[in-house]
């Protein structure tokens, strides 16, 4: 039984072309997933092919004692073992244009693959890209486009030729990329395929690993992207300008805790615990500030700790300062635990 290692669904454009290949031509496999960001991220992946000399890089083909790297050559040891299971198509001119497309995938399209980086669980939020990565999406529409005449696939029936451009299709979705009607239909022919849509939904399930927060309460870190951590400090600074306790508080899990050194001073400790101690806690700080106004600067997001760090201005009642936040987030996206940090008063 092959076993292919993988990184998360999620982000992993490289480990869906040889998953997505066998599945949808019904090829036996059993996969091991290897979370990006773990401490011991490549030591993880040779232990999974068996401590072969692998590249440090998913996905990985093991076959008994035999650990392929590197997507193509995964493709053609899969030609190779299974002749007849459709990997390359059976005419020799679709085999040719499959090899080349696959090629080209392989070596190109950087632009677009930098500036549009790989999500499934982003949908439709458009994104303006640079000239290199225009011509290269053109590039794209004019391959999909020529499915029209080939069985709706790129070289006849679904080839790794197909495989390979699956990701960038996807793209197409996630980044509400213009396309041609006949490149959009191609697109939409790939989003349905059934091995498509299992690995979105497993996507969806994706946890990483344990780990333990200050607050003593085990959670999984999260799988997110800069983007959704940016998202999530701006949704917090506007629910606070909006003096909206609710909505901060639906931001944070139950059980969380925060430390703050203005947490002394309204509640007599500087650690709360729970969601009513937080609410108490931020209710009376309310309360006393008549007027509040935050401005987002930034959000770092530390996949490795599972931990963003926004930095903000704050303008409490006239006084103004910098502050930072630091906050752990778990795989359903909400804070565990928080620290507020707060810079001089401003002129
Ligand atoms: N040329 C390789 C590229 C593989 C690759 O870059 N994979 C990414 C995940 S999508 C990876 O493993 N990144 C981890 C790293 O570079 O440390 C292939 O076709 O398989």
């Amino acid at each position: 039984m092959f076993k292919l290692i993988i990184g998360n669904k999620r982000l992993s454009s490289w480990s869906m072309r040889p998953w997505l290949l066998m599945k949808q031509l019904g090829i036996p496999f059993e996969e091991e997933v290897v979370p990006f960001w773990h401490p011991d991220w490549t030591g993880r992946v040779r232990a999974a092919a068996g401590g072969a000399p692998v590249p440090g890089t998913v996905p990985i083909l093991v076959d008994g004692a035999l650990a392929v790297g590197d997507s193509l050559a995964i493709a053609e040891t899969l030609a190779e073992r299974l002749p007849g299971a459709g990997i390359w198509p059976p005419a020799p001119d679709r085999r040719a244009l499959a090899r080349a497309l696959c090629a080209e995938m392989h070596a190109s399209f950087a632009a677009i693959r930098l500036e549009c980086s790989f999500d499934v669980l982003r949908s439709a939020q458009p994104k303006v890209l640079t000239a290199a990565a225009v011509g290269q999406l053109a590039r794209a529409d004019a391959i999909f486009a020529a499915s029209d005449t080939r069985q709706g696939f790129l070289c006849g029936g679904f080839s790794a030729a197909d495989a390979f451009f699956a990701p960038l299709a996807l793209r197409t979705l996630q980044y509400a990329l213009p396309l041609s009607a006949a490149a959009e239909s191609y697109v939409r022919r790939i989003a349905q395929l059934p091995a498509v849509q299992e690995w979105i939904a497993a996507a969806a399930g994706e946890r990483e690993w344990p780990m333990q927060g200050p607050n003593g309460r085990n959670y999984f870190a999260a799988v997110i992207t800069a983007d959704d951590a940016a998202r999530l400090a701006q949704a917090w600074v506007a629910a606070w300008n909006r003096r909206d306790l609710d909505a901060v508080l639906a931001l944070f899990a139950e059980d969380a805790a925060f430390v703050s050194p203005k947490a002394e001073s309204f509640v007599g400790r500087a650690r709360v615990e729970g969601k009513p101690a937080l609410r108490e806690y931020w209710t009376k700080a309310l309360a006393a500030i008549p007027s509040l106004e935050f401005r987002f600067e930034a959000a770092d997001w530390d996949p490795a700790r599972s931990a963003i760090v926004v930095t903000y201005q704050a303008d409490l009642a006239g006084r103004r300062a910098r502050a930072v936040e630091r906050w752990l987030v778990r795989a359903d996206g909400r804070i565990t635990y928080g620290e507020a940090f707060y810079g001089a008063a401003a002129p």
